[in-house]
């Protein structure tokens, strides 16, 4: 943890893309600031009824409401030949700060889900809900619908403030609670002010102009691109603060909150063939005390607002702002809008990134149970009801909801007296079966690719349990079922499901082709390495095989795989032809 960043500050530099003229700027660029503060032509575009779109550029404003226009691609090619529209649908993303949501919520998700979204809700790995398959004209039906239970879509996506995430470890009742306190604080300070939200989708009066600006943070143009924070209670770094923009690591003493030490820079989105984007690990710059955590995201949001590329959208993450005006001129430029200096960071300790399955007391004596849920998708499946059981379990549960960083799902804050009922239900519908996967499968992660999202190369939530069958079949083999392994699996480059800090790791080429990654480390703190490129399922089984011999054989005494993968050195083996031939 290096503190040297606190060096005397770098002369501020502001010869920033945003004076030049707008037109010299990215396309997006011009689109936001010429986009009356988000509302664009979408209340237009909604009432066409020739075709299930809306025009180009509503498309990315919608973004910033929270929703994707999306195609089936599974029946693109058929639609084509029969000269139809793609099968444009809808996914609209809830805005849902630390993933905590009440039954009463929950069973509003259930039944917007069941009437309008295909009959499933998506669990993502940002703890929140997406519903896809969502036509045009219900769109305002389902924003309503989350209203009526206080929930919105507002700035789940766009270039602006992401869903805000925070630490599920259930154990900690009390620091949880102030940390998720936090979350929810700083997601309402930095969403979006703009009406056009509640205009477009509540059908409410433009108010009359106050003579303040309309977005105090943003302005015109918004961020260069998304913009992600997250909150980590140690020693469970389920959030992987590393791979935020802007992460909270919590410092407390006696189990009372005091500060944060302050990470920036992480993102995982890379593109083939293109070095000039890479997955970076978040620097911690130094800490804060907890009240001047409003006061930091301001001043981190602001420095990427002002410094981000708004030229080469490839480039607009804060990562790359990061590591083009250097750590310390950025560490410099924030603690001069904050106003004073960062304090040296304090020493932290992480353990895992992943989740703690099944139950657990909290120290206020309340239990909570963690559900396995196989890459965050719920449904009633052909062997296994999940989504009639949850909605059994949301009818009768008196405590919280939360939605894992894992795409995991705890039912929280049970009173011990309540805990016979759920397990009950748990048992009736046999969900506690979820929870008896092996160490690979219960902490494994993939994104949702095909059909719905228009950037997958490959699959990845419909392949990687079958994949997990067939790797568990080789750690069986050498006595390693139940040994806890990351895997996580992307159907592009962009890293929705954080790859690149998994052991394994595994991202989309073309159908069937994959990258291979080994070596992230166990607790998100180490980019895993490259060992295979654009390779189909019977080559990755067959290095697999090998690496998982050599650590049953050649592990140290409580050695993890990634660490050993490392230590092994795979990816300059294969890379230098030795691997395969051993
Ligand atoms: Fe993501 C784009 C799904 C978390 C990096 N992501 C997309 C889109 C919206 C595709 C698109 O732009 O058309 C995907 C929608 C697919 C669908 O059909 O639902 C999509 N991302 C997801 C989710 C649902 C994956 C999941 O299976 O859970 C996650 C929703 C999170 C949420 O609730 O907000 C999701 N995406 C992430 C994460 C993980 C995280 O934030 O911790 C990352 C890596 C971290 C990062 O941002 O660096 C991530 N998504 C991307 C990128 C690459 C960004 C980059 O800097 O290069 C894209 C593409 C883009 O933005 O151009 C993308
Ligand atoms: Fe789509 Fe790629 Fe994200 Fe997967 S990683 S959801 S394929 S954008």
């Amino acid at each position: 943890m290096s503190t040297d960043t606190l060096a005397p500050r770098a002369p501020v530099d502001r010869s920033r893309d945003l004076s030049q003229p707008l037109e010299k700027l990215g396309p997006d660029e011009t689109l936001k600031a010429n986009s009356d503060q988000l509302r664009g032509t979408i209340a237009e575009g909604l009432e066409a009824e020739l075709t299930a779109a809306v025009p180009g550029n509503d498309i990315k404003l919608m973004k910033f409401h929270g929703l994707y226009q999306q195609d089936d691609r599974d029946i693109r090619d058929e639609r084509r030949r029969q000269r139809l529209e793609p099968a444009y649908r809808f996914m609209a993303r809830v805005r849902l700060p630390g993933g905590v949501l009440s039954p009463t919520q929950w069973l509003k998700l259930d039944a917007l889900g069941r009437a309008y979204a295909g009959e499933t809700l998506r669990l993502t790995t940002r703890q929140t809900f997406q519903l896809h398959r969502v036509h045009k004209k219900d769109l305002r039906a389902v924003i309503q619908g989350l209203r009526d239970v206080l929930l919105d879509t507002k700035a789940a996506c766009g270039d602006d403030s992401r869903g805000v995430m925070a630490s599920i470890n259930p154990e900690l009742s009390a620091l949880h609670a102030e940390v998720h306190a936090l979350a929810k604080q700083a997601s309402d300070h930095a969403i979006p002010k703009t009406g056009a939200y509640r205009e477009i989708w509540y059908g409410e009066e433009r108010a009359a102009p106050s003579g303040e600006p309309e977005e105090p943070l943003y302005g015109k143009t918004y961020m260069p691109r998304k913009f992600k924070i997250g909150f980590v209670i140690p020693p469970i770094n389920d959030i992987d603060v590393y791979a935020q923009d802007l992460g909270f690591i919590a410092i407390s003493e006696g189990g009372e909150l005091k500060g944060f030490n302050v990470a920036i820079g992480g993102g995982m989105g890379r593109t083939d063939q293109a070095p000039k984007t890479y997955p970076r690990l978040a620097s911690v710059i130094g800490y804060i005390p907890k009240d001047k955590v409003i006061a930091t995201c301001d001043a981190v949001m602001q420095v990427q607002r002002d410094y981000g590329d708004r030229v080469d959208r490839g480039r607009a993450r804060f990562k790359y702002t990061i590591d083009d005006k250097g750590l310390d001129f950025i560490t410099a430029e924030i603690e001069s809008r904050l106003g004073f200096p960062l304090e040296p960071a304090k020493p932290y300790h992480f353990t895992s990134n992943g989740d703690a399955i099944g139950w657990q007391r909290g120290e206020d004596g309340r239990e909570h149970f963690t559900l396995f849920v196989e890459n965050g998708r719920v449904s009633n499946f052909a062997d296994l009801a999940l989504f009639d059981g949850l909605r059994a379990i949301a009818e009768i549960h008196k405590g919280m909801f939360r939605v894992t960083p894992n795409q995991n799902l705890v039912i929280a804050d049970i009173e011990p007296s309540d805990r016979p009922a759920i397990e009950a239900l748990l048992n009736e519908y046999r969900l506690d079966a979820l929870n008896r996967g092996s160490g690979l499968r219960l902490n494994s992660m993939a994104c949702v690719a095909l059909p719905t999202c228009g950037l997958a190369m490959a699959e990845s939530e419909r392949y990687l349990p079958s994949l997990v069958e067939k790797i568990d079949a080789i750690l069986a083999g050498h006595g390693l079922a139940e040994e806890p392994i990351t895997i996580r699996m992307t159907g592009c480059p962009n890293g929705c499901a954080r790859p690149y800090i998994a052991e394994i790791g595994l991202t989309g080429r073309a159908p069937g082709k994959y990258n291979l990654y080994l070596g992230g480390g166990f607790h998100g703190q180490r980019l895993n390495k490259m060992v295979l490129e654009n390779v189909g399922e019977q080559t990755i089984l067959e290095l697999l095989g090998k690496v998982i011999e050599h650590f049953a054989r050649e592990r140290q005494p409580e050695e993890r795989f990634g660490d050993f993968a490392i230590r092994a050195g795979y990816a300059a083996e294969v890379k230098e032809g030795r691997f395969f031939n051993d």
